[in-house]
């Protein structure tokens, strides 16, 4: 089984924390794809072009940072990320989009930064600063919700991976006035299993 993955993908981060949660690394192969080039050879694995990608039995892929952790979850039988039933579900999926749509926001900021100078709409970029900062105050407000503070789950590694990005790129500013978020992040940044998926460069304004 393999999972392609680039090492500047936040989507890819969770599932590479996920592998390595659950201990899969003898089973789930971990394969850079060459993402954004004309004619990749990726895109032969997965038309999509994006990461991350699993490659699962018989050859049959699935795409997705929620779809490729559900199956990593359940390779071993003993699933810990599915939502819970009931009102506790509700409020997991509630959490969990908040989550996205920060991620969202922050890799939309990114990638705009990623592009050369005379490229770069400040439009966009604006937007997104103003979104994240929006965002970082309602985390802010739910970092002491239960499902935030419990056992590991998608809420939790889908925003540490949102917040996180500012290992990459420090730019992004949501710890200033936010100690207890900042305090909440350093403890997921100090795991092994995000400690093993840092960023490997830092990217500038
Ligand atoms: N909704 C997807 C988003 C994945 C995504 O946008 N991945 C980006 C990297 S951050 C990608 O592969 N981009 C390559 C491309 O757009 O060609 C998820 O949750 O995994």
């Amino acid at each position: 089984m393999q999972l392609y993955v680039t090492y500047s993908s936040p989507y890819a981060r969770i599932a590479r924390v996920v592998r390595r949660e659950k201990r899969l690394e003898d089973r789930v192969e971990e394969l850079t794809a060459l993402t954004r080039t004309v004619n990749s050879p990726y895109y032969q694995i997965n038309p999509s072009g994006r990461v991350p990608y699993l490659l699962y039995h018989s050859g049959v892929g699935i795409e997705g940072s929620q779809s490729v952790c559900y199956v990593l979850d359940h390779l071993d039988g003993a699933p810990v990320l599915d939502a819970p039933v009931g009102a506790a579900g509700i409020e997991h999926r509630r959490l969990e989009e908040y989550a996205r749509s920060l991620l969202d926001g922050v890799s939309v900021w990114v990638r705009e930064l990623r592009r050369p100078a005379e490229d770069r709409s400040a439009t966009i970029i604006e937007h997104e600063r103003q979104r994240v900062d929006r965002l970082a105050d309602f985390w802010r407000g739910e970092i002491d919700h239960p499902l935030m503070q419990g056992g590991l789950n998608m809420p939790q590694i889908t925003l540490a991976c949102a917040l996180l990005v500012d290992e990459w790129y420090p730019g992004l500013r949501w710890r200033d006035g936010r100690p207890g978020l900042a305090a909440w992040a350093g403890a997921y940044a100090a795991r092994r299993s995000f400690f093993e998926t840092r960023p490997r460069e830092t990217l500038e304004a």
